[in-house]
């Protein structure tokens, strides 16, 4: 198994696209379980990823396709990733904030969600504080998910929380947000609700927000 978990994380890291999608259903046909195909392939490689990237080692380019890699990839897996689930667990309205453009994290997120039931509304990435809005008052979602990526978008998610309780919406909606950046105290200072570690530990909180709802 850690032979192909490597061969893996290697094509994604190399951003040898076309090499993916046969990988990965040799791996699932042998056995391999998701968990350790995203964790210890997909997620280990871009971290490989950005550590080269800070180190100079590679450059935009690179980091794009090695991005376009992990998405092919997610997209293959992501019909596995559904439970059997036949009731909706409540609704989540999800995005990336304002001046990021990272999604694959948001993605998997997504992803994980809607295969544990939850309705999801994926805004995409680069949204400003004011399609937030516009959009929590159309769907009145459950939960507002917010991610971001770069130190510098941090302060989005701070603005967001802040326009919810300027416009009187922040009782309606809880807010969970996430991205590499984030943690649980940044969540805590800013007023958010909750801070998901990982895509496995979004989905446990959406599942305990939408609970006690
Ligand atoms: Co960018 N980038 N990038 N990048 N990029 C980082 C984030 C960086 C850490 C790389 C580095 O320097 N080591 C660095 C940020 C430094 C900082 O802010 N301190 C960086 C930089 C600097 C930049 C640019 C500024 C580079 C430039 O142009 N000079 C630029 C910014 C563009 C912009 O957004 N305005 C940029 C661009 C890009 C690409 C477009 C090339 C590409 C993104 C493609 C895409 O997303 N479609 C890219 C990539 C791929 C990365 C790295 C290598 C990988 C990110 C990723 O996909 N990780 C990244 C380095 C790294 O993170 N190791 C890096 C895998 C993903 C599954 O993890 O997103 O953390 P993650 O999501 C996790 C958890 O965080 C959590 O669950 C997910 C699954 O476990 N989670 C949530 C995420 N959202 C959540 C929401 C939740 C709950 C949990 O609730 C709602």
């Amino acid at each position: 198994m850690e032979r192909i978990l490597e061969k893996i994380k290697d094509i994604v890291v190399g951003g040898r696209f076309r090499e993916i999608e046969a990988q990965l259903e040799e791996a699932i046909q042998g056995g391999v379980d998701l968990h350790s195909l995203i964790n210890q392939a997909m997620i280990a490689a871009m971290d490989v990823v950005g550590d080269r990237f800070a180190k100079g080692k590679i450059f935009v380019p690179e980091m794009l396709v090695s991005a376009k890699t992990m998405e092919m990839g997610l997209e293959i897996l992501q019909p596995l990733l559904k439970e059997d689930e036949s009731l909706s667990r409540g609704s989540i309205l999800l995005c990336t904030v304002k001046g990021d453009v990272h999604d694959i994290g948001k993605n998997l997120v997504g992803m994980m969600l809607e295969g544990a039931g939850f309705r999801v509304t994926d805004l995409g990435v680069d949204q400003t504080v004011e399609t937030v809005l516009e959009k929590i008052d159309e769907i009145r979602p459950d939960i507002l998910g917010l991610s971001a990526l770069l130190t510098t978008t941090m302060p989005e998610m701070q603005k967001v929380i802040e326009e919810l309780n300027a416009h009187g919406l922040r009782d309606r909606v809880s807010v969970m947000i996430g991205g590499a950046p984030i943690s649980a105290k940044f969540a805590r200072h800013i007023g958010a609700d909750a801070y998901g570690k990982d895509a496995a530990e979004a989905v446990a909180i959406a599942r305990s927000l939408t609970a006690s709802q």
